[in-house]
């Protein structure tokens, strides 16, 4: 009989509609204007996303690939985990060449997926129960930054969160994501995570700016979700993307600029907002880390890392810390 993955499901999709609402109000009702980004990624977004990463500029994919095909040996080695945990999992793709490892040392017990996304997470989990048959897949679909307490217990756990999404974050959302999954691992439990690092600001700029402009399309996307989810009317052709590098905060600043003053009514939010001519709104930050920095960090919230791997150039690094 073929293998079934367990689906949980902990995200409400009413509270999702509503923690939009609240969003908005919050982000785009005071100044600065700002929005969250984890609001990008409907369909259309996620498409983008992945556009993104096969992008000859967008150097973070293909540098973490590279230290997981070099290192997951490695990791596997280096940590005791018999369940691993993917947050924000997507397809999974990426987590399968660290999956290939544990399931080949014969030590992986269960893969737990999370993702906002439910049907990417089932799509993802019926093919990874197919391909690693005694490993049971326990999928959750819930939001990273709400749902740690959801994550099954037992085993000795791996938490992989990859990608750089943690540079997503502002420092003290940063802080308290980690405290939470402190909180929510047992002491003797894993933390892998992903990070992009601090380099020259040409090679950034290009990453975020790139020729084709996939990037400006992805970021632009937040004003089309907006104008489909609460019925905003934003002339999305009169905002300009404006990209730039923050030195002082070591992150990318991802922004849209009105062109002209706009006036904008959002019924679904209750909001009406007068954007000046120039008036920008901030959809995304990316920082970028220094491993020193990032150590620190882990230490304040309870973790101890323990290796750090990069790549070749030293762009992107994969750390590995203890609970
Ligand atoms: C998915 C958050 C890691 O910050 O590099 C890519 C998102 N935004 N290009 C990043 C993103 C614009 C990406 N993360």
């Amino acid at each position: 009989s073929r293998p079934e993955p367990v689906v949980t499901v902990a995200l409400d999709p009413d509270w999702a509609a509503g923690a939009l609402v609240a969003d908005v109000r919050r982000g785009l009702g005071s100044q600065p204007r700002t929005l969250p980004p984890k609001w990008l990624y409907d369909d259309a977004g996620s498409d983008l996303f992945d556009r993104i990463t096969r992008l000859p500029e967008y150097y973070p994919t293909e540098c973490e690939r590279a230290i997981l095909r070099e290192h997951a040996d490695d990791i596997v080695s280096a940590c005791d985990a018999t369940t691993v945990v993917e947050l924000g999992s997507g397809t999974s793709d990426k987590t399968r060449t660290l999956l290939d490892a544990f399931a080949a040392a014969g030590s992986l017990e269960r893969f737990v997926p999370v993702d906002v996304s439910e049907q990417t997470l089932r799509d993802a989990a019926a093919m990874l129960s197919e391909r690693y048959l005694a490993v049971r897949v326990e999928a959750l679909v819930g939001d990273f930054t709400l749902h740690l307490g959801h994550l099954p217990r037992g085993g000795r756990r791996l938490v992989a969160f990859l990608g750089g999404t943690i540079g997503n974050f502002y420092v003290e959302e940063r802080a308290a994501f980690l405290g939470a999954l402190h909180d929510s691992l047992e002491p003797g439990d894993w933390f892998l995570l992903g990070t992009d690092l601090v380099k020259s600001t040409d090679r950034l700029i290009a990453a975020y700016d790139d020729a084709e402009g996939v990037t400006a399309a992805f970021v632009t996307n937040a004003l089309h979700v907006l104008n489909r989810e609460l019925g905003a009317d934003f002339d999305v052709e009169a905002f300009s993307y404006v990209p730039f590098w923050d030195p002082r905060q070591e992150r990318m600043d991802l922004r849209l600029r009105a062109d002209m003053p706009h006036r904008v009514t959002i019924p679904g939010a209750d909001l009406v907002v007068d954007l000046a001519h120039g008036e920008e709104i901030r959809v995304e930050i990316s920082t970028k880390f220094r491993p020193e920095r990032l150590r620190d960090e882990l230490a304040a919230a309870g973790f101890e890392a323990e290796r750090t791997w990069t790549d070749p150039a030293d762009e992107f690094a994969l750390t590995l810390a203890r609970r």
